[in-house]
């Protein structure tokens, strides 16, 4: 293992490799020591091509029970990609995605490793795998001018599941542009079979503009200094794990995730939203699992595998229990599980009564209208087939419910909002304008700016789609746009139905 003397000493080997960098791209490979004469025992091993993925792909487990010559080519490309909506961003990547390819092996096994900057780079890069024993993890060994190829060898001497990224000066930035990855080294034995494995890692970006300010951002090295980043992110853009890009599992299905943080600066309080972890390596290390863990701490530079069983379908929402984090900066993704519920284990949601306390005693006459309208309705029945508008009423009445057990909290009880935070529903110009889209913004939610009345608002609203039913939503909206002045619409349950089966 290294130790942090031969950390420092490989760091300021990196310093000086940088420093010196003119000189030597020019000489070409110079400074290469020639390919290593390997003993032939070595020489006698097998040898194949590492499989590498993207995320949230993991390649297949490792079946063989014996060592191999691995081969592994990664490619650095720095690509335009899609930090959030309407957001660009030039990301430095490990193989065309953030987080870099996946990497695994075994073990034992003796790496021939091939890193391969692209012509089009502007810079040079390099690579530190904290699964290599032996200075700077590759560092020094890496740095690869733009259309160039490196090579070094190692022996994977321990197993685990470990953190990659670029070390070229200055590292923060080369990591806050999104220059990290993992590699699992399976152990001799294997990891233990499992139903589904997944990739995640978590980083901070430090863009130039506020969370959610379009265009092409660049990056600020100030922000990142006083580790104040835009955004924090699970797999390098916002919404990269959420709705069909979610990651799935059936009912009865046990989940692994390999999940890291590539920083530069943060840690991470990982955390899955109603499930508990049967299983977490702390630290990923692979001699202690700890078992019924809620949130596990991950460090930069640092990794975890966590395995779960899904008993109950559903979306479980994964996050980054910094919350801010969550949901003002993007660290949220989603785990979708399908199949038969089990309502021992989670009945869902069993009895809807009203409870307000103190706070609006506008909701329990509200129940108590209710059921006199629902008596109202039966008489009317009897005596009169005319009830469409008693049935509205009745919807504002339920909406009513919904409103003050939820929505009231951000956008106030008289729907005016608070100033700089939640913007107004009361005479709302963006929610009157387009009766689909405020349906879409309660069932999927909403982040980036919206201007409502002349005022910009830029925050997030939380998703209702796992939370409320098509007739709560139908319901609720109805409530609103009956309230404070506004329309008086009314919404169906199968309107709220058709948006929610939408394809994006
Ligand atoms: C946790 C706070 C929160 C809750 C709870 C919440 N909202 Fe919002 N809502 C917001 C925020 C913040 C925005 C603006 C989002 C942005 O700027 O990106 C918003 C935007 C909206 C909009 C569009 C903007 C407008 O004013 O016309 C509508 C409509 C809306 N919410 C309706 C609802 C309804 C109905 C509920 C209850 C089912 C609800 N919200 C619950 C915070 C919340
Ligand atoms: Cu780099």
């Amino acid at each position: 293992m290294k130790n942090p003397t031969q950390y420092l000493i490989s760091a300021a080997l990196l310093c000086a490799a940088f420093l010196v960098l003119p000189a030597r791209a020019s000489e070409g490979p110079s400074d290469a020591k020639g390919p290593v004469v390997l003993p032939p025992t070595v020489l006698a091993l097998p040898v194949e091509q590492a499989i590498l993925t993207s995320p949230p792909h993991v390649p297949p487990p490792i079946k063989r029970n014996y060592s191999a010559r691995v081969i592994v080519n990664l490619e650095v490309l720095e690509v335009v990609g899609k930090l959030a909506d309407g957001v660009e961003y030039t990301f430095w990547t490990y193989g065309g995605s953030v987080p870099g390819s996946f990497i695994r092996i075994r073990e034992g096994d003796v790496v021939e490793f091939h890193l391969n900057n692209h012509p089009s780079s502007k810079l040079p890069h390099n690579i530190d795998l904290h699964a290599v024993t032996g200075p700077g993890g590759g560092a020094t060994s890496t740095f690869t001018a733009p259309g160039h190829s490196s090579q070094f060898t190692f022996q994977a001497l321990n197993p685990g599941l470990y953190v990659y990224h670029c070390a070229t000066a200055p590292v923060p930035m080369h990591i806050g542009n999104g220059m990290y990855g993992l590699i699992l080294v399976e152990p001799k034995g294997g990891m233990p079979p499992i139903d589904k494995e997944y990739y995640v890692m978590q980083g901070e970006f430090y863009t130039s503009g506020r969370y959610g300010e379009e265009g092409l951002q660049s990056f600020d090295m100030g922000k990142a200094i006083d580790e104040h980043p835009a955004y924090v992110l699970f797999n390098g853009s916002v919404g990269s794990l959420v709705g069909d890009k979610a990651i799935t599992a059936n009912v009865g299905e046990h989940v692994r995730i390999y999940f890291g943080v590539g920083g530069p600066n943060l840690t991470s309080s990982f955390h899955v939203i109603g499930e508990i972890f049967d299983r977490v390596y702390p630290e990923a290390g692979l001699s202690l699992p700890n078992a019924n863990v809620q949130t596990t701490l991950v460090p930069s530079g640092g990794a975890t595998m966590v395995e779960f069983k899904v008993d109950v379908p559903g979306t479980y929402i994964m996050v980054d229990h910094s919350l801010t984090r969550a949901f003002n900066k993007g660290a949220l993704g989603m785990l979708k599980v399908n199949g038969a519920e089990d309502r021992v284990i989670y009945s869902g949601k069993e009895i809807d009564a009203v409870y307000l306390g103190a706070q609006a005693e506008a909701g329990s006459d509200s129940a108590k209208r209710e059921a006199e309208l629902k008596q109202k309705i039966l008489a009317e029945i009897r005596s009169n087939p005319a009830i469409a508008g008693l049935t509205k009423e009745m919807q504002v009445e339920k909406g009513k419910q919904v409103y003050m057990g939820l929505c009231f909290a951000c956008h106030q009880m008289d729907g005016k909002g608070l100033p700089g935070a939640f913007p107004p529903l009361a005479g709302s110009d963006y929610m009157l304008a387009d009766r689909d889209r405020a349906i879409r913004t309660v069932l999927k939610g909403m982040t980036g700016p919206v201007t409502v009345n002349g005022v910009t608002f830029n925050s997030a609203m939380p998703p209702q789609e796992a939370v409320l039913t098509d007739a709560q939503i139908a319901d609720v909206l109805t409530y609103v746009y009956n309230s404070w002045g506004n329309t008086g619409d009314a919404f169906t349950r199968d309107q709220v139905k058709a948006i929610r089966n939408e394809q994006h």
